[in-house]
């Protein structure tokens, strides 16, 4: 079995700086911070397993198949504004109408936690291509790899930036993996809140399977989605599952979760497995729910390792910047089973 990792990162996750949230009106530090990726970095640069590499490639061409092109130019556009911008008002009937900046704002931004801060595109632009070259180094026959993604991707819809997302990572990997020949990815979503955006871009693809174990909106963000009864559409009816869980569930709890969603995965018998992480589930995390160990996320990586696929990690959540490195390096050590 392998005894190290490739870990792909960017220079620029460690630099865009989303200064505050707004919530309930009040402003609020950003949870989604530099200091998350540091230790995160810091950690796996002391384990001893990480072969750290910063060859990206230009995920533009798949960031183009994920994404509506309008909402990529907003996105852009607005990131060189010299103010950081938050939406004011959301549309309140369907309509691409939106002339005024503050319409065009509301349309795009699903959410007052996400900021476009200056820079905050092209830092988007290369998490997602870390994404990519994670993935290619998959098909160039690595067993494991993970990629360093900061901002996190699995909020970010087709065209709507929220939950502190703003190009979705995973979803832009599973494309590029699509268009290189596999048949069929699988995304095993493990972030405390439901992967909305990664739903939402695979929900009528059959070719794409999107497995996600969250906090039931009944109690979280997104609040709107991730219910069981939400199961794809057309052709890909049957290829979207959701598990929401309550308030509270332990390692023991939630691992029965683990072995259902696993089981789907493999049933499914994809080419490659995409997995989000989101270490928000820890019995630390600041704005969490859940009760997991440090010591639970290495029987995680071990369990997704007992499928025996070619599996890309990129970085979603995770909040309690003082266990996120010893949470990472717990589940990466279970992944390549050391
Ligand atoms: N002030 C990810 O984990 N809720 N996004 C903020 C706390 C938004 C989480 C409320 C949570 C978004 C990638
Ligand atoms: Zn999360």
């Amino acid at each position: 079995m392998a005894k190290e990792i490739p870990v792909i990162y960017t220079q620029a996750s460690f630099e865009y700086n989303p200064e505050y949230e707004i919530f309930s009106g009040e402003k609020e530090p950003h949870a989604e911070t530099i200091d998350r990726v540091r230790r995160i970095f810091d950690a796996l640069k002391e384990s001893g397993f990480a072969q750290i590499n910063t060859t990206l490639i230009n995920g533009m061409p798949w960031i183009e198949q994920v994404h509506t092109s309008p909402y990529l130019d907003f996105l852009r556009r607005n990131s060189e504004s010299s103010f950081p911008i938050y939406p004011s008002v959301h549309p309140y009937l369907p309509t691409n109408k939106a002339v005024n900046p503050v319409a065009e704002r509301g349309l795009y931004m699903f959410d007052t936690y996400t900021p476009i801060t200056k820079g905050v595109y092209e830092a988007a632009v290369d998490s997602a291509s870390c994404a990519v070259a994670g993935a290619k180094l998959l098909l160039e026959g690595e067993p494991k790899v993970y990629s360093l993604t900061r901002p996190p991707g699995h909020h970010a819809e087709k065209a709507m930036m929220g939950g502190y997302c703003y190009i979705n990572n995973a979803a832009v990997a599973a494309k590029y993996l699509r268009g290189q020949g596999a048949e069929k990815v699988a995304i095993f979503d493990f972030d405390l809140h439901h992967g909305n955006g990664t739903q939402d871009i695979f929900y009528d693809d059959p070719n794409v399977l999107f497995v996600s174990i969250h906090a039931s909106p009944d109690i979280k963000f997104p609040y709107y989605t991730g219910y069981s009864d939400e199961t794809g559409a057309g052709k890909g009816e049957g290829a979207n599952y959701n598990f929401p869980l309550p308030e509270g569930v332990d390692d023991e709890r939630y691992h029965q979760e683990v072995e259902k969603a696993l089981k789907i995965i493999y049933e499914y018998c994809p080419n490659f497995l995409l997995i989000s992480a989101g270490f928000d589930t820890h019995v630390s995390d600041p704005i969490g729910a859940f009760r997991l160990s440090t010591e639970y996320y290495r029987m995680l990586g071990e369990s997704i390792a007992k499928l025996d696929l070619p599996a890309l990690t990129v970085q979603e959540g995770g909040y309690a910047t003082d266990t996120l490195g010893a949470n990472v390096v717990s589940y990466l050590k279970g992944l390549i089973g050391i």
